[in-house]
């Protein structure tokens, strides 16, 4: 059963009852099956893995397991890719309207089962219940979106021009083969879903590893794709340390192209080293550094809203968060009060709570990050709010920093580095001019956000910014919130790889590759 009204990532009001019924249920649920080991799945069987196993925490209570998963090694890396290249040879030369139709059922699956999904997502990575629930739609709309353009192209398949009056010419797009598909903690299911669905129902193969933060989300996409009928083989869930396989998995031989999110540092090493023989496809999604531009003429309610909604929402730890605001000097004051105001009033606490918007990040490591800006930032400038670890109760049990606000001179490098803690960097601006000029001077390009009354600045925003997700005036998210189909999700600069991006409608045909057919008819 599903409820009536779908959950996004800019849900806020609307009678939630019956989803906090069911979602409890499905919580309670969760919790009873929670600290089981699991295996990792290659062509189906499980396999124990190599490694040494992998401790699921949550980092809401670092005491509650959730799963201890076999850690796969370089051995697993090796059988995994030769599982899914010989699989692939089937799979790929199945009608695609077989492949469009089980990926279609991943997707009926994922809303029979999004209570449950969201539930151990929540758990797993500290998502809230509205962002848990966002996710596991987006992961079944990204699905059914993503088939549509391989079944609008009629399977790739195009009838060409004739040269001559005996030729008869035919573009196919095909598979490459095997795709190694990493993802990120943060969305990870959506995620997850994206990059392998679309390599999937392109006929691809995939061996897929979860962040080692949430590998129990991986392996709950694992068995969907079995129960809507995907042949062992083409799906292979290795769950395991970055350290341990990171590098193992893209630099096989047998990989044919590499479908990463994750960060700018670790893609950039991808893409630079997996060419060696020849060049392989690599689809990035590198994170960002997304400025919020808040003008004179702007609502600074919506302004304050969209900017506390972007930069604190998960956490801060999406790659299209506000992480930093280029205010104008003349409303500096009313804006800074305004958000500052919104900001205070963000319930913090265990997300899985009804009500709690604001939870724990990820790990330790994050805490340090966040510890460092800090420090930094008290340097240089002012922390108008937060900066603190936060203590006590719930607080002692898992990660736990305050939403943070600093005021910033223009040149600190708080502006430019990617964070992905809730650490907002705030700064003053003369105008347009310097707002795009400092939002421009990082080397990310993903999500960019303007408030102003003006129809004029914000096409010279939309003209001049270098970012490929762009809104104005969004109430409900400054720069966050893309959907499949509405709003495509491409990363400029060092925020992506090539130029067309998931969530839009050129992605799905990144995972093939041309292949013209002449034949001279007799
Ligand atoms: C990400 O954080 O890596 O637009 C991608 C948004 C989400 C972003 C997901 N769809 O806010």
């Amino acid at each position: 059963m599903t409820t009536a009204t779908k959950i996004t990532y800019t849900s806020t009001a609307g009678d939630l009852e019956d989803f906090h019924r069911r979602f409890d249920t499905a919580l309670a649920k969760v919790r009873a099956t929670a600290g089981a080991a699991f295996p990792n799945l290659i062509g189906g069987e499980p396999v124990a893995g190599t490694g040494e196993a992998l401790d699921d925490r949550s980092p809401i209570d670092t005491s509650l397991l959730l799963g201890r998963f076999a850690a796969a090694a370089p051995a697993d890396v090796d059988l995994a890719v030769g599982t899914a290249a010989e699989a692939q040879r089937a799979w790929g030369r199945q009608p695609w309207q077989e492949r469009t139709a089980i990926m279609h059922r991943a997707a009926e699956l994922i809303r029979e089962r999004k209570y449950d999904l969201a539930a151990v997502m929540a758990l797993e990575v500290g998502k809230s219940r509205l962002e848990a629930m966002g996710d596991a739609e987006e992961s079944a709309d990204l699905i059914d979106y993503y088939c549509g353009q391989v079944e609008e192209a009629d399977g790739f398949v195009r009838t060409m021009a004739r040269i001559t009056p005996v030729e008869r010419n035919t573009d196919v797009l095909r598979p490459y083969g095997v795709f190694v598909c990493i993802a990120p903690f943060n969305f990870p299911l959506a995620l997850s879903a994206g990059m392998s669905s679309a390599a999937l129902m392109t006929g691809n193969a995939v061996v897929y590893k979860p962040s080692e933060e949430a590998p129990w989300t991986g392996l709950r996409l694992a068995e969907i794709y079995r129960d809507a009928g995907l042949p062992a083989g083409p799906f292979n869930f290795l769950a395991g340390r970055r350290e341990a396989i990171g590098d193992a998995l893209w630099q096989h031989p047998g990989v044919d192209g590499v479908v990463f999110t994750g960060s700018k540092a670790v893609g950039l090493r991808i893409h630079a080293g997996i060419s060696a023989r020849w060049i392989k496809p690599c689809l990035m999604e590198l994170g960002g550094k997304n400025a919020a531009v808040v003008m004179a003429s702007a609502d600074l309610d919506a302004a304050a809203e969209g900017v506390m909604r972007s930069a604190f929402s998960l956490q801060n730890q999406k790659c299209s968060a506000t992480s930093r605001v280029y205010v104008d000097r003349a409303v500096a004051g009313p804006f800074l009060e305004r958000l500052v105001e919104k900001t205070r009033a963000i319930r913090m606490g265990d997300p899985t709570e009804r009500d709690v918007f604001f939870g724990p990040v990820i790990n330790p490591t994050a805490v340090e990050r966040f510890e460092r800006a800090v420090a930094q930032a008290r340097g240089e400038g002012t922390i108008v709010l937060g900066g603190e670890r936060l203590r006590g109760g719930v607080f002692d049990k898992g990660h736990f920093v305050a939403p943070t606000i600093a005021r910033l001179p223009l040149g600190s490098s708080l502006f430019r580095e990617e964070l992905f803690v809730p650490f907002l960097a705030v700064g003053e601006v003369s105008g347009l001019d310097e707002a795009i000029a400092e939002s421009n001077a990082a080397d990310y390009g993903l999500t960019a956000g303007i408030f102003s009354a003006h129809r004029d600045e914000v096409e010279r925003f939309f003209d001049e910014i270098e970012a490929g997700v762009c809104y104005a005036n969004k109430r409900s998210g400054a720069t966050t919130g893309a959907w499949p189909g509405a709003q495509a999700f491409c990363g400029w600069k060092g925020s992506g790889s090539t130029g067309k991006g998931g969530c839009g409608p050129y992605y799905v045909a990144q995972f093939l590759r041309e292949q013209n057919r002449t034949v001279i008819e007799m």
